[in-house]
C-alpha cells in the first residue's frame, strides 16, 4: 500500500494515523529514517493498524528535533524516478525527543511498556563496540563517558542499558532492540556491546539483558543523499508548503528483516518488509556489492573529481570496473536459492546510474575506517582463502589510501571525516612513497585482519596499485584493472 502523492497547490494532508498509539523508539532520525523505516511503519499501520508510531530520539543534535516537532512530526519523502518525482507524506512519527538537553524524557518514553521497539540508525561509529572483540571499546567517548556516569549516559549504549536497567527495576518486560545500521550480522553486534556494557556495570543487569533481550538483525537499503535546496525546492513545488524535514530518496527499498520480535511488532510485511529467520546472506551480499562498490565508487570519485555516484557510472571504464567489483564481491557470497547474485548487480547498476539521485561520493567517502572492514576487506579475506583473485578489492583499499593521502598532502587532512582522522592524518604525515602509505596505513591497531596483513600477495597487490595511482593516476589505474 502506498500513500497518495500531494498536488502542488495542497497544505499538510490529515493525519491518518493521528488516533494511533506509540510503540516503537528510534534513535537516529536522520534522513535515512525518514526515507526507509518511517515509511514502512506507516505502510504497515495503514494496512494493518496497531499503536506503533514512533518517537524519535536524536542523540546529539536538537534542530531535526525542533523542525520535526513544529511539523506535528509529519515531512516529506521525495521519491527520484527517472521518469519523475512522486511526494509521499509520513506521519509514522508522533514527536522527537533531543537526548542532549532532555535525558529524563527520552528515559522516560523508553521505560513506557507501550514502547516494546527501539530502532537505531547512528551510523557505524556511534555504537563504540570493537567489532573484533564483539566488547565495548573502553576508550570510546560515549562508552568511557557512560560507564564513568551510568545513571547520566550520553551514548546510545548507556541510554539503552539505563532504560533497561528502569524497566527491569519497574518490573517491566524489556523492548527488543533492532539495529539497522550497516553493520554485518547487526544484532549480535548490538548484543554483544549491550550485554559487556551492563556487566561492566552491574553482572546481574548484564545477565538480565543477556538472558531477556533480543536483538533481531536486520539489513536495510535506500539510497537517500543528503537533503539540499533542490530537496526543499521540489516539495514547494510539488505541495505548495515549507518542510524542514523533506528527504529525497531513490524508487528502490529494501528491508530485510530477523523475525524475532516477543514484544508484538507492526504488521511490516504487509508493507513489503521480507521477515526472515536469517539475514546474514542478505547482509552479505549487500554490504560486499552494494556498500563494497559504493566505498570503491566514492574514492575513485573523489580522486577523479567526480562529485556524484552517477558521474562515475556515466564513465564507460569506471562503470566496468565497477561491474567487475561486484562479480568479485559476489565470487565471495553463499550461493542462496532466493537470490540471484547477477539480477542484484544489474538492478545496483541501474540505481546507480539514477540521473535524478544526486549522491555525493564525498558522502560516501565519510568514515572509511568504520566501513571498509566488512564491505572490501572481510571479503577480501575470504577471496584469499578461497584462492579467487583479489586485486579488485586491493585496489578499492589503495583507492581509500590514495585518497587520504592526497588530502593530507594537500594540506587538508581535516577534511578526512573519520572518527580516526588524528590517527589516519598522524600515520601519513611525509609518507609520499606507496610502500611506506601502505606500511603506515595497515599498521593502524586494530583496521586489517592479521592474516591479511601476512599475506604478501595482498600487500604486494595494495602497494602495486597505490603505486600505479600515484604515478599515473586513478583513471590509469581503472583502466589496466579492467585490461586483464
Ligand atoms: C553508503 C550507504 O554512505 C554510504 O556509505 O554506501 O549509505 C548506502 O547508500 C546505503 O547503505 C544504501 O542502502
Amino acid at each position: 500500500m502506498t500513500v497518495s502523492s500531494r498536488p502542488a497547490g495542497n497544505g499538510w494532508p490529515e493525519n491518518p494515523l493521528a488516533t494511533a498509539g506509540n510503540g516503537i523508539v528510534h534513535i537516529g532520525v536522520g534522513a535515512f529514517h525518514r526515507a526507509h523505516q518511517a515509511v514502512y511503519t506507516q505502510n504497515a499501520m495503514l494496512a494493518a493498524g496497531g499503536d506503533w508510531r514512533i518517537i524519535g530520539v536524536t542523540p546529539r543534535s536538537t534542530d531535526i528535533a525542533d523542525q520535526l516537532n513544529a511539523q506535528d512530526g509529519a515531512f516529506c519523502v521525495i521519491v527520484r524516478n527517472p521518469a519523475g518525482d512522486e511526494c509521499h507524506t509520513i506521519h509514522s512519527i508522533s514527536h522527537v525527543l533531543a537526548a542532549a538537553r532532555d535525558l529524563d524524557g527520552v528515559l522516560d518514553a523508553l521505560c513506557d511498556p507501550a514502547i516494546r521497539i527501539v530502532t537505531l540508525t547512528v551510523t557505524e561509529k556511534a555504537y563504540g563496540i570493537d567489532r573484533q572483540a564483539m566488547k565495548v571499546a573502553i576508550d570510546h567517548p560515549a562508552i568511557a563517558h557512560d560507564l564513568a556516569h551510568p545513571a547520566q549516559p550520553g551514548g546510545v549504549i548507556g541510554i539503552l542499558t539505563e532504560a533497561l536497567r528502569r524497566r527491569r527495576e519497574l518490573g517491566h518486560a524489556p523492548f527488543t532492540c533492532m539495529c539497522c545500521d550497516n553493520l554485518p550480522e547487526n544484532g549480535a553486534v548490538l548484543r554483544a556491546g549491550m550485554v559487556d556494557f551492563a556487566r561492566r556495570i552491574d553482572a546481574s543487569l548484564g545477565e538480565w539483558i543477556a538472558q531477556n533481550v533480543h536483538f533481531p538483525s536486520s539489513m536495510v537499503d535506500r539510497i537517500t543523499p543528503a537533503s539540499t535546496d533542490a530537496t526543499y525546492e521540489t516539495v514547494r513545488a510539488m505541495t505548495g508548503h515549507d518542510d524542514a524535514c523533506a528527504v529525497e530518496t531513490e524508487p528502490f527499498s529494501q528491508w530485510v528483516v530477523e523475525d524475532d520480535f516477543p514484544t508484538g511488532r507492526p504488521a511490516w510485511e504487509q508493507a513489503g518488509v521480507l521477515m526472515v529467520d536469517d539475514v546474514r546472506p542478505y547482509e552479505h551480499m549487500k554490504l560486499r556489492m552494494l556498500n563494497g562498490s559504493h566505498s570503491l565508487i566514492a574514492y575513485l570519485g573523489q580522486l577523479a573529481g567526480y562529485k556524484y555516484v552517477r558521474d562515475v557510472m556515466a564513465d564507460d571504464a569506471c562503470a566496468t570496473l565497477v561491474r567487475m567489483h561486484m562479480n568479485a564481491a559476489a565470487a565471495t557470497l553463499s550461493p542462496l536459492a532466493e537470490l540471484d547474485f547477477a539480477d542484484y548487480a544489474n538492478d545496483l547498476v541501474t540505481r546507480f546510474c539514477n540521473p535524478a539521485i544526486a549522491h555525493e561520493t564525498r558522502q560516501i567517502a565519510m568514515d572509511g575506517t568504520e566501513k571498509l572492514p566488512q564491505r572490501l576487506l572481510a571479503p577480501a579475506l575470504e577471496a584469499i582463502n578461497a584462492g579467487a583473485d583479489i586485486s579488485s578489492f586491493a585496489l578499492a583499499v589503495a583507492m581509500w589510501m590514495a585518497y587520504a593521502h592526497k588530502l593530507v598532502a594537500d594540506g587538508q587532512g581535516d577534511a578526512i571525516s573519520d572518527p580516526r582522522r588524528d590517527e589516519i592524518v598522524a600515520a601519513l604525515g611525509g609518507k609520499n612513497e606507496a610502500a611506506t602509505i601502505y606500511a603506515s596505513l595497515s599498521a593502524l591497531p586494530g583496521l586489517f585482519a592479521q592474516d591479511l596483513l601476512d599475506h604478501a600477495p595482498w600487500q604486494q597487490a595494495v602497494t602495486h596499485w597505490l603505486d600505479v595511482i600515484l604515478r599515473e593516476g586513478v583513471l590509469a589505474a581503472v583502466g589496466k584493472q579492467i585490461a586483464r
